[in-house]
């Protein structure tokens, strides 16, 4: 019997979904709540499962062929910025952009809980396309995901310091007060964890010496860079625009 294998091909129907840049892929881990639990991670935040977020990034740019510019992490999400339609792996293919993403994530995570955390649970990460029309919209997204981990990290704080019942309903502002009351000035716990961390690629001239002609060159290398700050603040904005713009040229 002849196999007729384009009809097979024809079933793939969401194949030839496919997408263009700018856009943002965020991946998001699968019930961390309890994982993180399970691990017994420190609460509400462990610095060796930042880490590990922030160096499964850094994998995902260098060393995958991806071609990111920018990546955002806080808690269990990161945000994976393409700027140009060129810099988009399987020409675009959202089936493949959204599954091979998560998976370096899970698998690099997956490795990095066993070893660090003994951890023998299987993880796993979702995946959804941000669509952004602009460098500007990007900013604008990057900021929003910014303010959600200064919100949790707020609020987590509050749970632990103040008390879960204690703090329902209370407003941002309250929530500092009544911190610094108890002994915790925000402005003294870690960037990270107010603000989450950018990953990034920063372009650094070195010194080279030319074996041929035996003269000193300048050469451009590209290395990764982090940085954590508070992405909704107008500063914030200006930086982080700075460095896309870095990125974009
Ligand atoms: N202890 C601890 N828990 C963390 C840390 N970072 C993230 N988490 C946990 O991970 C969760 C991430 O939030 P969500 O993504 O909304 O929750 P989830 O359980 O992963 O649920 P789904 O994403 O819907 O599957 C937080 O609610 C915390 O429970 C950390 O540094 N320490
Ligand atoms: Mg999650």
């Amino acid at each position: 019997m002849r196999i007729d294998e384009s009809k097979f091909r024809r079933w793939e129907i969401y194949s030839g979904e496919v997408i263009r840049a700018p856009v943002i892929v965020r991946i998001d881990g699968k019930n961390f709540h309890r994982v993180t639990r399970e691990c017994g991670m420190k609460k509400p935040f462990d610095e060796r499962f930042h880490r590990g977020m922030v160096k499964a990034s850094e994998k995902i740019m260098a060393k995958t062929g991806l071609n990111i510019s920018l990546t955002y992490t806080m808690s269990d999400e990161a945000s994976f910025l393409f700027l140009k339609d060129k810099h988009l792996p399987f020409r675009g293919r959202i089936e493949k952009i959204l599954s091979v993403i998560p998976s370096y994530a899970s698998a690099y995570i997956q490795n990095y809980l066993r070893e660090k955390f003994s951890y023998e649970g299987l993880v796993s990460f979702d995946a959804r396309i941000v669509k952004v029309q602009s460098l500007l919209e990007a900013i604008e997204y990057f900021s929003w995901r910014c303010s959600e981990a200064f919100r949790n990290f707020l609020n987590s704080y509050a749970q632990e310091i103040i008390g879960r019942k204690e703090t329902y309903g209370l407003k941002g502002r309250d929530i500092v007060e009544k911190l610094f009351l108890k002994g915790f000035n925000i402005q003294e716990a870690e960037e990270w964890q107010r603000y989450g961390t950018i990953i990034y690629w920063e372009e650094i001239e070195k010194e080279g010496f030319d074996p041929i002609t035996k003269e000193k060159v300048t050469v451009r290398r590209r290395r990764i860079h982090l940085a954590s700050f508070d992405i909704a603040s107008m500063h914030g904005r200006i930086r982080l625009q700075d460095i896309l713009s870095e990125c974009n040229r």
